[in-house]
C-alpha cells in the first residue's frame, strides 16, 4: 500500500513538472548576460563563442523572463546572488534598450553577469600610483604622438594585471583632463563642448618582445576648440573603466569602458585582438 503511494506520488509530482515547463513557470535563469547598472542597459552575451549584442539578440525576452540573479563586479567591490526582475523594454528614447531593475541601482556602477558558471576575476586587479612619473610619461609621450602639444596630464587610474594569464603583466591608464572653467563641467557635469588639448583616453601598456607598446582602448584628444551653440551634438565623451573582468569564460579578461556624455551614458565590452582593441558589446542611451 505504501508503494503504490509512493508511485503515484512520483507520477503525480512528474505530470507537474512537465506541465510547469510546458506552461514557461520554470524558464531557465539568465545565462551569460552582460548588464551595465552605469548605462543602465543590458550590453549582451556570449552565444557559441561569440560575442552577441542584446539588440541582436532574438532569444533576450525569452531568456529573461522571469526574475534572476546577477553577479556584479566594479573596480572596487563585488556582490555575488543579487536578485533582478525579469526584462524590460526602456522608454522613449532609448527603445532599442533592455533592462532590469537591481537593487544595487542607485548603489554604484557596476557590471553585472547573470548566471555564470566560472570564476570572471581569475587574477587581480591592482592598483598602482596615478601620480608616478613613468605613466604620466607614457600618457604625455601618446597625447604628443597624437597631435598634443605640451598636454596637461590627469591620470585617474592606473590599473595592473594580467589579462591572458600567460604571467605577463599589463597595465592599463585612464586618463582625462578637461578646464574646470567650462560651463557645466564646474558643477561636476558633464561638458558641454569642448577646448584644445583636452581629453579622455582609455590606454593599455603591455610588453612584446621585450619592448613597451601603448595601445589606446577607446578615447577622444580634442586637438581643436569645439564651442556653443552647437552642444549636444558636438559634447564629448568621458570614459572610465568600470570592470577588468573574464565575462566570456574563456580564462581571458576583457575591459569594461563606461562613458558618460551630456545627458546621456553607455558601456562597453573591449576586446584585445589582432594587437588591437575592438567593442564587442555595447549599449548606451542619451545621445
Ligand atoms: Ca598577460
Amino acid at each position: 500500500m505504501n508503494k503504490n503511494r509512493l508511485f503515484l506520488g512520483g507520477v503525480i509530482f512528474c505530470f507537474l513538472g512537465v506541465a510547469g515547463i510546458q506552461s514557461g513557470f520554470t524558464a531557465p535563469a539568465p545565462t551569460g548576460y552582460i548588464l551595465s547598472t552605469h548605462a543602465r542597459c543590458m550590453m549582451g552575451r556570449v552565444a557559441n563563442k561569440q560575442w552577441l549584442m542584446a539588440k541582436e539578440d532574438e532569444k533576450l525576452e525569452a531568456n529573461i523572463s522571469t526574475p534572476g540573479k546577477y553577479d556584479l563586479y566594479s573596480l572596487k567591490e563585488s556582490r555575488t546572488g543579487e536578485k533582478a526582475t525579469p526584462l524590460k523594454r526602456q522608454g522613449y528614447p532609448c527603445d532599442s534598450y533592455y533592462y532590469v531593475d537591481l537593487k544595487s541601482d542607485t548603489q554604484g556602477a557596476y557590471t553585472a553577469l547573470g548566471g555564470i558558471n566560472w570564476n570572471p576575476v581569475p587574477r587581480a586587479v591592482k592598483h598602482l600610483n596615478p601620480n608616478s612619473a613613468a605613466y604620466k610619461k607614457v600618457v604625455a609621450d601618446f597625447l604628443k604622438e597624437n597631435g598634443l602639444v605640451n598636454p596637461v596630464i590627469k591620470i585617474e587610474n592606473v590599473l595592473k594585471t594580467d589579462i591572458q594569464g600567460d604571467g605577463k603583466d599589463e597595465v592599463f591608464i585612464v586618463a582625462t583632463y578637461f578646464a574646470k572653467t567650462h560651463r557645466g563641467y564646474n558643477r561636476g557635469d558633464t561638458p558641454l563642448y569642448s577646448l584644445k588639448g583636452e581629453y579622455s583616453i582609455v590606454l593599455f601598456r603591455e610588453v612584446i618582445d621585450e619592448k613597451p607598446v601603448t595601445r589606446l582602448v577607446v578615447g577622444e584628444i580634442h586637438l581643436k576648440d569645439t564651442l556653443m551653440p552647437e552642444p549636444p551634438s558636438v559634447a564629448p565623451n568621458l570614459y572610465s573603466i568600470n570592470a577588468i573582468l573574464d565575462v566570456k569564460g574563456d580564462g581571458v579578461m576583457e575591459v569594461v569602458v563606461d562613458d558618460r556624455i551630456t545627458e546621456g551614458s553607455g558601456a562597453g565590452v573591449y576586446v584585445l585582438e589582432n594587437n588591437k582593441f575592438t567593442r564587442k558589446l555595447y549599449c548606451g542611451c542619451g545621445y
